[in-house]
């Protein structure tokens, strides 16, 4: 079959019909996927050291995270003592750039704070 015949059927009623509830059918199956999966969300946590001061950090926590001085003290604290602590849950843009933006004031203080981003 030559190639003005094929462009020939591709074209009936019944080949604009079938492809038309393919579409269909695709389109479905991918809003069915998204609707069954959401998108994953990352914590961004601070881990401990030696050196960051306590004052530091509290700052830190209130300003990136949104916390009030008194929540921002027990996350501190927290990680002080058991070496990691959660500051909050995003999704995975939002995560990676908190993360950066405390490194980035951590370092410009002369801090070794450490800030990490981990799928929930
Ligand atoms: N351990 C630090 C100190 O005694 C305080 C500290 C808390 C550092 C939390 C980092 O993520 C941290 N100065």
């Amino acid at each position: 079959m030559d190639v003005y015949s094929e462009m020939h059927i591709a074209s009936t009623p019944k080949a604009l019909e079938y492809k038309r509830m393919a579409t269909k059918h695709d389109t479905e199956t991918l809003l069915e996927r998204q609707a069954l999966k959401p998108p994953p969300l990352y914590q961004v946590a601070l881990l401990n050291d030696d050196y960051t001061p306590m004052e530091f950090v509290v700052a830190i926590i209130q300003e990136y995270f949104n916390k009030d001085r008194e929540t921002a003290t027990q996350i501190m604290l927290s990680v002080h003592r058991y070496g990691k602590g959660v500051c909050g849950v995003f999704s995975k843009d939002i995560a990676c750039t908190k993360v950066e933006f405390v490194l980035t004031h951590a370092r410009k203080a002369g801090h070794p704070l450490q800030c990490v981003m981990e799928e929930v």
